[in-house]
C-alpha cells in the first residue's frame, strides 16, 4: 500500500487520542503497539474485505488448513513488511520521538503452538497469502498459551503463559458466525416420515464455538487471508443459571490451555474435546460458507481443500461425513466419495508414541454419532479390505483396534493424500510407521519438504544481511528466494566475505547484549556461536551436544596453555512438563553452564547459554547469530526439522546427521561446505533388526568418552547427583536408545574441524555464503505451491521460477 511518512505519523497521533485520551508522550510502548495494530488493521480493512469477496465472487477453490496448533510470531513487523510500510512506518515513528525496535518488543508472542508442526502451520499461511491462494487457517484460539519457561535452581519452572492479558490486537470476534458443537448424551435414530433414519440427540453437553479472526496478511500483493480461531463458549440462548459450576468449567477448559496435561485420563479426555471442538466448528462454518455460493454438494470437493496438519484435527474425516449423512440426507457412498476427495494429511513424526489414539470408551463416550459413523468406516474398510490383504494387514490398520481409535489410519483412510515431511521420512513412512497402509493405498503417498518463511528468518530477523545482499543482487530475490543462489558469483569475493564476517559479528554482538541484560553472562563474540534450538528431546540429543561442553571443558582444564578456538554453547529449548528425562537435561544443561561459566580458568574461551523461554522471537534474535547449526538427532527420527533451514540461510554451517531435511540441506549447499556425521538411517534400523546395538561396547573403547560420561556421576558438575545418575543409567543401564555413544566419536572429530576451520574466516565465510546462497530452495512458498499443485489443486497468483 502506499503511505506517506506525514499521513502516517497524523494517523497514528489521532489513534492514540481516540483510543487512550492522552498525549503520545505519556503512553506505554504497549500501547503505542495496540494503537499501531489498530490502525495497521484499519488501514488493511480494504484488502481484508475485498479478498474475500474476490474468492467468492470468483468460485475459487479454498483450502482450510486445519491445525491444533498455530505459532505465528508477533505479527507487526511482518505486517508492516507485507504492507510494503515498514520503512515509511519506522521513520514516522522516529520522528514522533518513538523508540520502534521497543514498540514491536512490547507485542507478546502468541501463545498459540509450541513446536515444529506450529511454526511451519504459520509459515504456511503467511506463504499462502503471499502467492495470493484461498488458504484459511483453522485453529483454536487459547486463552493460554503452553507455558513460561524459568529455571530456579536451575530447573525447568512453568508459568502460565498469559499471552492475551491485554486482548489480540489482530483479531476480530465474530459472534455470528458462531455454531454449536455437541458433546455426549444419546444418539438414537428416528425414523422419518419418509421412512429414513435421523439422528436424535438427546442430553448433549452444547458449547458454543465462537470464531476469532485474524487477517493474514500476503506480501506486497494487496491480498489478506483468514486464519480462524474458535473459542469456546456457554451457548447464549440458554439460562445460565442452569449451569453448574462444573459445567461452566467444562466448557471454558476447552479452549483455556495450549497443551492440557495429558499423564491424566482427564487431561487426555480434554485433548480429544478440543480436538472435536475445533474440527467440528471448522467443518460447520466451510459446509455453511459453500452454501453461501451454491445449492447441492456436486461440487463440493472441487471447491473445498481441507488439510488435516498432524493427527489431531482428523476427526474432520467423521464430523464432514455426519453432516452429509445428517443433515444433507447424502447416502454412505456419496458422503464417503466427498469425504475423501476433500480431505489430505500431513504426518510430522515417526515416533510412535506421537501417533494418537483413544480408548474406545471415552471416545463414544463423548463422540457418541461420531463414533457411529467411525464405527461405519472401520466396518466397510474390513469387508472392502480383507479379501485382497488378507484380515492380519486389515486388523493392524483399521480404524478400530485394540480397544483404540487410531488417528493417523483413519486419517491415511479418510484422505486422498498422505504426505511426509521430507524424502527421507516419507520414505521411512512407507517402510515403516505406516507401511501396511502404503501397500493398501500406494497411490495416496507423497513427499513434500517443509519450507519456512523466509521473509520472517532472513529479511525481518536479519536485516543487516538482506541489506549485504539487496547491494550485491538487487531486490528480485525478495519474491523468488531461489535467486539467492547468483549470490554464488561471489564466493572468492573477499570483500564481500569480510562484510558477510562484520554483519555476522553485528548480529552475536546483538545477541551478546540480551544475554549480558538478561543472563548476566559476557559472552565473547570473536568465539564460535554453537547454537542448538529446538525442543527438548532425547531423539534430538542434546545430550550430545553436552558431551562435547563437558570434553572441551576437561581439555581446557587438563592444558591451560593450549590455545583454542573459543565457544558459545547456545540452547533454547522447552520441555514438555511430564517428560521426566528432559527436564533433567535441563538441570543437567543449567548445571554446567554454572560450572563452566564461573571458572576463572575456563575465562571466555568456553561459555554455555540456556536461554530461558526460547519461541519464535527469541529464534529471530539467536538463528542471525549462529556459526554452528546442532541438528543432531539420532538418524531416522526427526521427521525434518525446520530450525536447519532458519539458521542456513543466515550462514550458519550444519553440523548434522543424515537425518530429516538435514539431507536436503546438505544436497542443496554441498557437503563440503557442512559437517555431517553418525550412523545413517539404515545403520540404526540394521541396529534394530539384528538386536544387538551395545552402548557399554562403546563406552569401553573410549576413554575420554568414558571420562565424559563419569561426569555425569562422579561430582565433577555440581548439584546433578540425581539427574546425572538418572541420564547416566539411560546410557549404560537402559542401552542409550537414542545411540548417543555410537555416534559420539564422530560428533566430536567433526566439533574439532569445526573449531581448526573457523579460524581460517575467509574459507569459512565462503562455506557460509554456500548455504545462504542454496536457502532459497526452502522457502515455504515454494512448499506451499507444490502443496496446491499436487494435493490441493488450487490456483495461486505468484508464479515463481
Ligand atoms: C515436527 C517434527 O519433529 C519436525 O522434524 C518437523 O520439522 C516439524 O514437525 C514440521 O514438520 N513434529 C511435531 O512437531 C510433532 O510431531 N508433533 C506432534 C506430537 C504432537
Amino acid at each position: 500500500m502506499k503511505l506517506k511518512e506525514s499521513d502516517f505519523t497524523t494517523d497514528f497521533v489521532n489513534e492514540i487520542k481516540a483510543m487512550y485520551a492522552v498525549d503520545l508522550k505519556d503512553t506505554s510502548a504497549l500501547e503505542q503497539f495496540i494503537a499501531l495494530g489498530q490502525l495497521l488493521k484499519r488501514y488493511n480493512a480494504d484488502n481484508w474485505t475485498n479478498t474475500s469477496k474476490g474468492y467468492r465472487k470468483n468460485d475459487l477453490k479454498q483450502v482450510y488448513y486445519f491445525s491444533i496448533e498455530f505459532l505465528p510470531g508477533r505479527l507487526l513487523q511482518s505486517n508492516l513488511l507485507n504492507l510494503d510500510i515498514l520503512d515509511t512506518v519506522s521513520s514516522g515513528l522516529k520522528k514522533l520521538g518513538l523508540n520502534y525496535e521497543k514498540i514491536c518488543q512490547a507485542e507478546p508472542d502468541p501463545g498459540l503452538g509450541n513446536g515444529g508442526l506450529d511454526r511451519l502451520a504459520a509459515g504456511y499461511m503467511d506463504a499462502m497469502a503471499s502467492l495470493g491462494m484461498a488458504g484459511n487457517g483453522n485453529g483454536i484460539r487459547y486463552r493460554y498459551g503452553l507455558f513460561k519457561q524459568v529455571f530456579m535452581n536451575g530447573y525447568q519452572v512453568e508459568l502460565p503463559d498469559d499471552w492475551l492479558r491485554n486482548g489480540n490486537v489482530w483479531e476480530v470476534r465474530r459472534e455470528n458466525r458462531a455454531c454449536v458443537v455437541r458433546f455426549g448424551g444419546h444418539v438414537w435414530l428416528q425414523e422419518q416420515a419418509d421412512k429414513t433414519l435421523r439422528p436424535v440427540y438427546d442430553y448433549t453437553d452444547d458449547v458454543l464455538a465462537v470464531p476469532y479472526d485474524i487477517g493474514m496478511v500476503g506480501y506486497h500483493n494487496g491480498v489478506t487471508n483468514t486464519l480462524r480461531l474458535w473459542s469456546a463458549e456457554l451457548p447464549p440462548s440458554a439460562d445460565h443459571t442452569y449451569y453448574s459450576q462444573k459445567q461452566r468449567d467444562n466448557i471454558n477448559d476447552i479452549t483455556k490451555v495450549l497443551y492440557p496435561d495429558d499423564s491424566s485420563d482427564e487431561g487426555r479426555s480434554l485433548r480429544l474435546r478440543q480436538e472435536y471442538f475445533f474440527s467440528s466448528a471448522g467443518i460447520q462454518s466451510i459446509v455453511r460458507h459453500y452454501f453461501l455460493e451454491h445449492n447441492n454438494l456436486k461440487q463440493f470437493a472441487q471447491k473445498v481443500a481441507v488439510h488435516i496438519n498432524d493427527t489431531h484435527p482428523t476427526l474432520v474425516i467423521p464430523e464432514l461425513m455426519r453432516i452429509l449423512l445428517d443433515e444433507y440426507d447424502c447416502s454412505w457412498d456419496v458422503a464417503w466419495q466427498i469425504t475423501t476427495a476433500t480431505m489430505s494429511y500431513t504426518n510430522h513424526t515417526i515416533m510412535q508414541e506421537a501417533l494418537e489414539s483413544w480408548p474406545i470408551d471415552m471416545f463414544k463416550g463423548l463422540l457418541p454419532r461420531i463414533y457411529q459413523i467411525v464405527e461405519e468406516i472401520d466396518r466397510r474398510y474390513r469387508n472392502e479390505k480383507t479379501p485382497i490383504f488378507g484380515s492380519k494387514v486389515v486388523d493392524n490398520t483399521a480404524p478400530l483396534g485394540n480397544g483404540q481409535v487410531r488417528m493417523a489410519y483413519l486419517a491415511v483412510i479418510g484422505s486422498h493424500s498422505v504426505n511426509g515431511v521430507a524424502p527421507l521420512h516419507t520414505e521411512l513412512l512407507k517402510k515403516d510407521v505406516l507401511a501396511d497402509l502404503y501397500r493398501i493405498y500406494p497411490e495416496k503417498f507423497n513427499n513434500k519438504t517443509n519450507g519456512i518463511a523466509d521473509r520472517r528468518w532472513l529479511e525481518l530477523a536479519n536485516r543487516p544481511l538482506t541489506k549485504l545482499i539487496d547491494q550485491r543482487i538487487g531486490m528480485n530475490w525478495h519474491d523468488n528466494p531461489k535467486q539467492l543462489q547468483t549470490l554464488t558469483a561471489f564466493e572468492n569475493d573477499t570483500e564481500f566475505l569480510h562484510q558477510l564476517a562484520e554483519v555476522k559479528l553485528t548480529n552475536k554482538q546483538r545477541l551478546a547484549e540480551y544475554v549480558k541484560e538478561n543472563m548476566n553472562i559476557t559472552l565473547n563474540t570473536d568465539a564460535i556461536f554453537d547454537v542448538q534450538i529446538k525442543r527438548l528431546h532425547a531423539y534430538k540429543r542434546q545430550l550430545l551436544h553436552v558431551f562435547e561442553i563437558i570434553r572441551e571443558y576437561q581439555d581446557i582444564k587438563d592444558n591451560p596453555q593450549k590455545s583454542v578456538t573459543p565457544r558459545v554453547h547456545i540452547f533454547g529449548a522447552k520441555a514438555a512438563p511430564s517428560y521426566h528425562y528432559a527436564k533433567s537435561v535441563i538441570k543437567v544443561i543449567n548445571a554446567l553452564a554454572d560450572l563452566v561459566n564461573n571458572d576463572q580458568a575456563i575465562g571466555d574461551k568456553l561459555k554455555v547459554v540456556f536461554v530461558p523461554n526460547y519461541g519464535v522471537s527469541l529464534g529471530e534474535l539467536i538463528i542471525p547469530a549462529a556459526d554452528v547449526s546442532e541438528q543432531i538427532s539420532t538418524a531416522s527420527k526427526e521427521a525434518s526439522g525446520t530450525s536447519n533451514m532458519k539458521l542456513m540461510t543466515n550462514g550458519a554451517l550444519s553440523l548434522a546427521t543424515l537425518d530429516g531435511a538435514n539431507i536436503d540441506i546438505v544436497k542443496a549447499a554441498g557437503s563440503e561446505n557442512e559437517y555431517t556425521f553418525g550412523l545413517t538411517s539404515d545403520e540404526v534400523y540394521g541396529y534394530y533388526h539384528r538386536g544387538d546395538y551395545q552402548a557399554q561396547k562403546f563406552f569401553d573403547g573410549n576413554q575420554e568418552l568414558q571420562r565424559v560420561v563419569n561426569a555425569l556421576i562422579d561430582g565433577t558438575i555440581p548439584e546433578i547427583s540425581t539427574e546425572g545418575r538418572e541420564i547416566y543409567n539411560s546410557l549404560l543401564q537402559y542401552n542409550d536408545e537414542y545411540f548417543v555413544m555410537a555416534d559420539y566419536e564422530d560428533y566430536v572429530a567433526k566439533q574439532k574441524q569445526i573449531s581448526s576451520d573457523f579460524n581460517d574466516v575467509k574459507t569459512w565465510q565462503k562455506k557460509s555464503l554456500a548455504n545462504i546462497a542454496a536457502s532459497g530452495t526452502f522457502s515455504a512458498d515454494y512448499a506451499v505451491a507444490r502443496y496446491a499443485e499436487d494435493i490441493w489443486q488450487v490456483p495461486f497468483d505468484r508464479i515463481l521460477k
